[in-house]
């Protein structure tokens, strides 16, 4: 199977897990990336299901709409019982790296309101060991080379990711060479440094369940 069969498989695999628990009134938090998009465009098919969703992206947000799915603040949301969304690397403990598509924030912050966060991804994302993937960091412009001097002293090869302004109107340094031993707590140091808005590490809050696109099937861990 190509990775695109693997990520629609898991993308298939995510409405089957949520179709059961649809009601009137719910509202889904959807993600950003490849993988999320094959998820949104296979949800299409349920939007007279559920309510609406809110996005973690305006990326996301614009797809939803084109399939007629309506998209809410999340100011003005109750509840979010389900968040699906991809991940560019994803440990045993289903702590994760993301942020390589730069909407680390929204995405973190729509995780956090959510009920149960389901990832969803391909076998190439599942590691040993998160750092292979560059760590994305979402900085204030002005503390951009503070906070990568700060990076650099934590054991990093922080790079400014040139040309990309995230949703918030911020910068991205991508952390090269930076193996993460303790994912919780490298969140919490990281987060700590004046200037950084978010960091892509997903480990406080990490997914619930992983939906894993492999050769024999979709793979569901917990
Ligand atoms: C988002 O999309 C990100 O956090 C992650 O960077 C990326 C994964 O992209 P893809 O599904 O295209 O591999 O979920």
């Amino acid at each position: 199977m190509t990775q695109d069969e693997l990520k629609d498989a898991v993308a298939a695999a995510a409405i089957d897990e949520i179709a059961p628990f649809l009601e009137r009134d719910t509202v889904l938090g959807i993600g950003t990336g490849s993988t999320a998009n094959l998820f949104i465009d296979r949800l299409s098919s349920l939007r007279h299901d559920f309510q609406g969703a809110v996005a973690s992206s305006e990326a996301s947000a614009e797809r939803l709409r084109g399939h007629g799915i309506e998209v809410f603040e999340l100011n003005s949301v109750g509840s979010v019982p389900f968040y699906i969304d991809g991940a560019d690397e994803v440990n045993a403990h289903l702590h994760m790296i993301k942020g390589g598509g730069a909407a680390l924030t929204r995405e973190k912050i729509v995780a956090a309101c959510a009920e149960k966060f389901i990832c969803i991804a391909d076998a190439s994302k599942k590691v040993e060991r998160l750092g292979e993937f560059p760590l994305p960091v979402e900085v204030i412009p002005m503390a951009r080379s503070y906070v990568a001097r700060e990076l650099v002293k934590l054991g990093a090869d922080p790079v400014y990711r040139q040309g990309v302004v995230t949703d918030n109107g911020n910068q991205i340094i991508d952390c090269f060479e930076f193996m993460i031993d303790d994912p919780v707590a490298m969140e919490a140091r990281l987060d700590a440094i004046v200037g950084v808005v978010t960091n892509g590490l997903f480990a406080a809050r990490g997914a619930d369940v992983l939906l894993l696109g492999t050769e024999s099937g979709v793979e569901r861990l917990t």
